[in-house]
């Protein structure tokens, strides 16, 4: 007879210990590397195992990356799904081993793969109330017509589709805010500056950048100041992240809004995974709550930025 597969998730049993993986996308920018940062310091103070592999940008790698963790017969397998398509891959293949797969910071398409049936939950923010808080403030603090440059984040990654999509329909409605151009920096902070260079020739009007990460809007500053502009004065610049070195600059003014998504997976990773093994319901998905800085708060959020 064939014996039905339980249609649930992957049972995992309660243990002192665990072997999980944590399948990196990159380590190209200080998000990044807070992230494995905390997840690796979390894993040593809990004494559990931690096989780390960093998908060098790599869609297609982070999938062999996740395969090779279910060959070493991981307990659980904690991904950062570089893009939302490609990634459903390696959370089927999980589910098919009776992996359980905790999706930390991206999503995977929802039609692919979805919560409580192919992975446990997805830790993370709300990247589309980022966009939104981002249009919001936009739509309180220009002045005149604004004319805006979108550098946008990895092409099909979830933070990027998500951030276009909440900023876009914050602002719609607001007809003294124009879109100029939207274009990917791939959430780097030198392509962001080859990208604003580029965007600044064909649009010398801009005077507001919104950048999906801090790393574009630093890149996307250097091109400004290049071109004798003034960011944060006669160009507005807003992004998303929080970082230390984005926070210094909302206090010198150079960045004018910026709200944070906290890299800090860590100890809410595995505290999740502890309650999924001692059998409590997770929830599909578990949204970090994100503060956000401006002239006001930036000096006093020093303390506590990443
Ligand atoms: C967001 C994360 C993004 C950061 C970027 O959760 O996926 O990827 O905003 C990083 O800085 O590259």
């Amino acid at each position: 007879t064939v014996v039905a597969v339980a249609q649930g998730l992957p049972k995992l049993g309660v243990k002192k210990t665990y072997k999980v993986g944590f399948a990196q996308t990159e380590s190209n920018n200080p998000w990044r590397i807070a992230q494995t940062k905390s997840m690796q310091e979390e894993a040593k103070r809990l004494g559990w195992q931690l096989v780390y592999t960093d998908a060098g940008g790599s869609a297609a790698k982070q999938v062999a990356d996740v395969n090779s963790m279910i060959a070493q017969k991981v307990d659980a397998i904690f991904l950062a799904p570089r893009e939302e398509k490609p990634l459903a891959a390696a959370v089927k293949n999980a589910r098919a081993a009776g992996i359980p797969v905790i999706l930390l910071d991206r999503n995977v398409d929802q039609s692919l793969a979805k919560a409580g049936t192919d992975y446990v939950t997805f830790i993370g923010s709300d990247f589309i109330q980022e966009g939104q808080r981002v249009g919001t403030w936009l739509k309180a603090n220009h002045k005149g017509q604004a004319r805006v440059i979108q550098l946008l984040g990895t092409t099909g990654s979830s933070p990027a589709n998500d951030r276009r999509k909440g900023f876009e329909d914050a602002v719609k409605s607001d007809t003294s805010i124009k879109i100029l151009a939207s274009q990917d920096g791939d959430f780097a902070r030198d392509k962001g500056r080859q990208v604003m260079q580029t965007l600044l020739q064909a649009h010398p009007d801009v005077n507001v950048v919104y950048a999906h990460n801090d790393e574009m809007a630093i890149g996307a500053i250097a091109a400004l100041e290049a071109a004798g502009k003034k960011p944060g004065k006669d160009v507005l610049v807003m992004s998303i992240d929080g970082g230390k070195e984005a926070v210094q600059l909302v206090a010198n003014g150079k960045i004018n809004y910026v709200v944070e998504c906290n890299p800090r997976f860590g100890p809410k990773a595995y505290a999740t995974l502890k309650d999924y093994a001692a059998g409590k319901k997770i929830p599909a998905k578990i949204i970090n709550p994100d503060r956000d800085y401006d002239a006001k708060t930036a000096k006093a959020g020093l303390a506590t930025a990443y």
